[in-house]
């Protein structure tokens, strides 16, 4: 399958996944459960859950249901970090993806606890893996998940972007807020499936491709959104511009390297392309 047909097919199952977790808007309280939909979707790309689709392939997984309730459970929790990361008390954002944030949509209290709905029900989808894979290594993936969003990743990440606003800061800050902020939950994401099915071999070269395909993405959206009068951390701010694509394209390359074994790492590389399609790099 091409890559174009092979993002597309999974991207439509996945979506049936999201959409046979969440419950349906006429559920009582339908507020939350509109505003959960609202946010879930309404035009993500879903690459963090095609990700550790092509992750499993890579290791001849079979892509069932397991993996496609892997892949939901971290679009969940990407979801809710966007919800939240639009929040006056943080980005004070008023569109996400052309489309009015969800506190604008509903409102904020909605919003807030629209994503920590998100939040919770991804652990539960975890907690029911077992019940179609009985011998998956639940215990090794939750606690992996819940380090990789708590305050050692994704939420540590977001305080240091926000104490650092208009402050100085030098690549040592940048990096840890570029590792834990987004790189965190896209490493997540191609480790998850080598982790709960226990593909020993293989965590380590997941862990390099996801962190490296997560420092990338980051720095790649760093980019995009230059503006050099802004007060949000940028590493362009940090390093330059030349410097900045320069590292992108090294780790990149650091991410396709760490899955170059196998003829089965074409839809790995196959995302590492799309990033750089993606911020026109
Ligand atoms: C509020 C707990 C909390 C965390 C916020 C991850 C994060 C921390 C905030 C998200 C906002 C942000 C700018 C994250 C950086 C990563 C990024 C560019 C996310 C957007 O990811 P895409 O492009 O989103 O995969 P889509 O729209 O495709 O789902």
């Amino acid at each position: 399958m091409n890559f174009s047909d092979y993002i597309k097919h999974h991207s439509k199952r996945i979506n049936e996944t999201l959409d046979s977790i969440l419950p349906a808007e006429n559920v009582i309280p339908s507020t939350i459960h509109r505003a959960m939909r609202y946010s879930i979707f309404n035009g993500g790309k879903r690459l963090r859950p095609l990700i550790a689709i092509a992750s499993s392939e890579y290791m001849a997984i079979a892509i069932d249901k397991a993996v496609y309730s892997i892949g939901a459970m971290i679009e969940m929790v990407h979801a809710y970090s966007l919800v939240h990361d639009d929040l006056p008390s943080m980005d004070n954002d008023d569109f996400r993806r052309g489309k009015p944030t969800v506190h604008r949509m509903f409102n904020e209290a909605i919003a807030v606890l629209a994503g920590d709905a998100l939040l919770t029900e991804a652990f539960e989808v975890l907690g029911t893996l077992g019940s179609y894979q009985k011998n998956g290594d639940m215990a090794s993936l939750l606690v992996e998940f819940a380090s990789a969003i708590g305050s050692r990743g994704l939420v540590g990440g977001q305080v240091v972007d926000l104490e650092k606003r208009g402050a100085r800061m030098n690549g040592e800050d940048i990096r840890f807020i570029h590792r834990s902020k987004t790189a965190a939950l896209i490493l997540f994401s191609a480790v998850a499936p080598a982790l709960f099915f226990k593909k020993r071999t293989y965590i380590q070269h997941m862990r390099t491709y996801g962190e490296a395909l997560g420092m990338a993405f980051q720095i790649g959206d760093d980019i995009a959104d230059h503006d050099e009068n802004t007060e949000e951390p940028s590493i362009v701010n940090v390093l330059g511009l030349d410097e900045s694509k320069k590292l992108f394209y090294e780790y990149i390359e650091k991410a396709k390297e760490a899955i170059k074994y196998k003829k089965e790492g074409i839809y790995l590389t196959g995302i590492c392309d799309w990033v750089k399609q993606e911020f026109k790099l």
